[in-house]
């Protein structure tokens, strides 16, 4: 049974916005977790998603086994790479980078991963994920050396999502990349959510409400905030 994404599917029909918070084992100290997860809980986030670009390997299992000390909000990873695969979070967004024409991330890691997942407990979501220019070099594009398709290529976006979609994928997620100067545009992120019949992510670069509520206007199912909440832990109390 998919629990957390027969959840995401019941929140799109009944028009219910969902927000994810992104805590980066990197940067995240594990001593700081408590207060932090109280924050997210008294915040509307109804998500936690755990990952980064580069990550140090046992990092990310000890930070979602704290988190998960605070609180039942579901927890899913969102790994660069298979070393940030743990059994102690609840779900694995299973990314493919579809933007992107490096086979590592196409298929390659994808692979690896599976002696990993046969036998574990995560809710495995597979998720088309492609990278847009965000205005700045970020970390997904120097790890994947891709390159991010074009805000005004609007044509090749929306038909990578429907690729996705057609193929199986069961989320399109749209990244303008951790830190990004630019998010996605509200034109294109209403142009691939009226294109697709599921459930869409956007994040990257989304610092304050407006700019979520503009989002979620537009046709995103769910906003996901890393930096924003990473560099000012009172962040989530201005978006109720
Ligand atoms: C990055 O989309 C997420 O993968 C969040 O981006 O850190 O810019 O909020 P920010």
């Amino acid at each position: 049974m998919q629990q957390i994404y027969t959840d995401i599917l019941k929140a799109k029909a009944s028009g219910q916005k969902l927000l994810a918070i992104l805590l980066d084992p990197d940067k995240l100290k594990v001593d700081l977790v408590e207060e932090l997860v109280a924050k997210i809980i008294s915040s509307p986030a109804t998500h936690i998603f755990v990952g980064g670009s580069i990550v140090e390997n046992h990092k990310t299992e000890l930070l979602v086994s704290e988190v998960k000390k605070y609180t039942t909000l579901p927890i899913l990873l969102f790994p660069g790479d298979t070393n940030q695969i743990t059994n102690a979070a609840n779900g694995l967004l299973f990314l493919s980078l579809l933007s992107g024409r490096n086979p590592e991330f196409l298929i390659e890691q994808q692979i690896k991963a599976v002696p990993l997942l046969r036998n574990s407990s995560l809710e495995i979501i597979p998720t088309g994920y492609i990278l847009i220019n965000g205005g700045v070099k970020t970390a997904v594009q120097k790890v994947s050396k891709t390159i991010p398709i074009e805000q005004s290529n609007s044509l090749l976006i929306v038909n990578t999502a429907l690729a996705g979609q057609y193929s199986g994928k069961q989320l399109i997620y749209l990244e303008a990349g951790s830190g990004a100067k630019t998010p996605v545009n509200n034109t294109l992120i209403s142009s691939v959510a009226n294109a697709i019949t599921i459930p869409l992510i956007v994040g990257g670069g989304i610092r304050n409400k407006s700019q979520i509520k503009d989002a979620y206007d537009s046709g995103a199912d769910m906003v996901v905030i890393g930096t924003a909440f990473e560099e000012n832990h009172g962040f989530l109390k201005n978006i109720h």
